[in-house]
């Protein structure tokens, strides 16, 4: 069964560009409610934890120099089918890819600087979610 949970992040290019009220914006309208969130910035040790999978990609340590560049919005967000819901406002990857209507079609610059993050499983949301937030931040 799909679960109802998802983590995502405003990546440090959306917020430097002002688009922190847009997103959110489009994330509520689209039914998400929100569980936890907050205003931070990733360590290079969290960065480095959180895209641990990506380790041996050529792009790892780009992306992990992009993440801790800046403030971050990170949330918990709720809806049924959470995940894959969430995967769909959001839009593929690389901007150019992204359908219209989709988060990163408006706002991404780029394939790194794309906007938003959105967990990829109903396992990665819960493991992303427990490294951004503590049991008492969750609502
Ligand atoms: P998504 O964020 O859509 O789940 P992933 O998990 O494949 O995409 O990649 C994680 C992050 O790594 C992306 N959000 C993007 O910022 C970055 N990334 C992925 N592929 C590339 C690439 N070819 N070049 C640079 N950055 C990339």
């Amino acid at each position: 069964m799909a679960g109802n949970r998802t983590y995502t992040m405003i990546k440090p290019d959306a917020v430097a560009n002002g688009h922190i009220g847009g997103i959110l914006d489009m994330i509520i309208k689209d039914g998400f409610k929100i569980k936890a969130m907050k205003y931070t910035r990733m360590s290079e040790e969290l960065a480095k934890e959180f895209y641990g999978v990506h380790r041996e990609r050529p792009f790892y340590m780009d992306l992990v120099n992009f993440m801790t560049s800046g403030p971050i919005v990170a949330a918990i967000l709720e809806k049924e089918n959470a995940v894959e819901s969430f995967r769909k406002l959001i839009g593929a990857t690389n901007p150019a890819n992204a359908e219209e209507g989709t988060i990163r079609k408006k706002y991404a610059e780029s394939i790194e600087a794309n906007a938003v993050h959105g967990s990829d499983s109903d396992e990665n949301a819960k493991i992303e979610g427990d490294l951004l937030f503590s049991p008492g931040e969750v609502f």
